[in-house]
């Protein structure tokens, strides 16, 4: 492989996604070879390793610049409003998720690049969709304008493969459950909050109800889920930036039964808010054969697995001193 081959883009880096999928791509192409961009200044010091730039999706030019700059050949398409942020603000939530995809599929284009991971959701689904081992190809009626906008991404990404040839690829991922950066305003961002205040507080009042059933998947099944997409043979793929996947599902009652067996005294209250509606509208289990057929996924964590190494991490961080939470 060449140095332009190699570089790589990566935007809404300083998110939960990027602050590991930044350093896992270090890790195999290179630290100078991946260039982390987002809005914001990274919390972590693990994305300053290498280049950093800022950068506003919604800017065209500021985009391409960069592009330019360090002749980007693979993009990954991480900067977006979460379903909740959204729900609050889906004039922003339209402007970023698909004006700034609209931009990097433009960009990508007209610039030689050539791949592009831009990742969906289980937000695509709706009250409508089968809700139990939701199938691949199947309604898509979100009634977010998070949904809406991830429906209209897969779209429009499939769009730029059919019309233009560009090699877009994309998962419909579930709650990504991670240590290192926190969620950043989602529905199943309870699924990681409560594993920082049961370590903290050996308590948590969830914002959803104890029977509300996901999908969801721990951070180095999503890594290796991204890495092993965009590396699969192109001809092999029926579908392109819409694959379910997954690794598990629980509902809140059950991830924290798991809990206890780490810590017996925790304590678990409910208090739901506006997220229950959203969390509703979603599925509980979805079918991610497709993934497995045509690109071979397969996940390595399920709720036991997931659960003790979360506990493992959380807690050795703790003792460092080094656990840092802003609850
Ligand atoms: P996140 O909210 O943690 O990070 C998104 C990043 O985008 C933030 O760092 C934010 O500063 C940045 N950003 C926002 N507006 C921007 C703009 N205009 N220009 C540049 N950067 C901007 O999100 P995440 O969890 O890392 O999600 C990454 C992608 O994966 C998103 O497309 C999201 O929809 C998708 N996804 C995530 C999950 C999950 O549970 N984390 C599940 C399904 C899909
Ligand atoms: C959210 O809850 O908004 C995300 C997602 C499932 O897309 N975690």
């Amino acid at each position: 492989m060449t140095a332009e081959t190699e570089t790589i883009l990566v935007t809404g880096a300083a998110g939960q996604i990027g602050s590991e999928l930044v350093p896992a791509l270090r890790a195999i192409f290179g630290q100078e070879k991946v260039i982390a961009t987002d809005l914001v200044q990274p919390k972590t010091e693990n994305l300053r390793l290498g280049p950093f730039e800022q950068l506003d999706v919604t800017q065209r030019s500021q985009l391409e610049a960069i592009i330019k700059k360090y002749r980007i050949k693979k993009i990954y398409h991480l900067a977006a409003i979460l379903s909740a942020t959204g729900e609050n603000n889906p004039q922003k939530a339209w402007e970023v998720n698909i004006n700034g995809l609209f931009n990097v599929l433009e960009a990508a284009r007209q610039l030689d690049v050539k791949q592009v991971f831009c990742p969906s959701s289980i937000a695509v689904f709706g009250p409508l969709t089968p809700r139990v081992n939701t199938p691949q190809d199947t309604i898509l009626s979100p009634t977010t304008m998070y949904g809406v906008t991830k429906v209209a991404g897969e779209h429009l990404a499939d769009y730029y493969v059919k019309k233009f040839n560009l090699d877009v690829r994309g998962c419909r991922f579930p709650g990504i459950i991670s240590h290192e950066a926190l969620p950043g305003g989602g529905t199943t961002d309870y699924a990681v909050a409560i594993f920082y205040e049961a370590v903290i507080y050996k308590r948590y009042t969830c914002f959803l109800r104890p029977e509300t059933r996901l999908p969801m998947m721990y951070m180095p099944d999503c890594l290796k889920s991204i890495i092993n997409l965009m590396e699969a043979d192109f001809s092999r793929l029926k579908h392109h930036s819409n694959f379910n996947v997954t690794a598990m599902s629980f509902s809140a009652a059950e991830l924290a039964a798991e809990i206890k067996k780490h810590l017996p005294d925790f304590e678990i209250t409910y208090q739901p808010d506006f997220r229950q509606a959203i969390a509703d509208s979603w599925p509980e289990s979805i079918d991610d054969s497709a993934a497995r057929e045509e690109w071979g996924w397969q996940p390595d964590y399920d709720l036991t697995r997931m659960t003790s190494d979360m506990f493992r991490v959380l807690q050795e961080k703790k003792a460092r001193g080094n656990l840092f939470y802003p609850g």
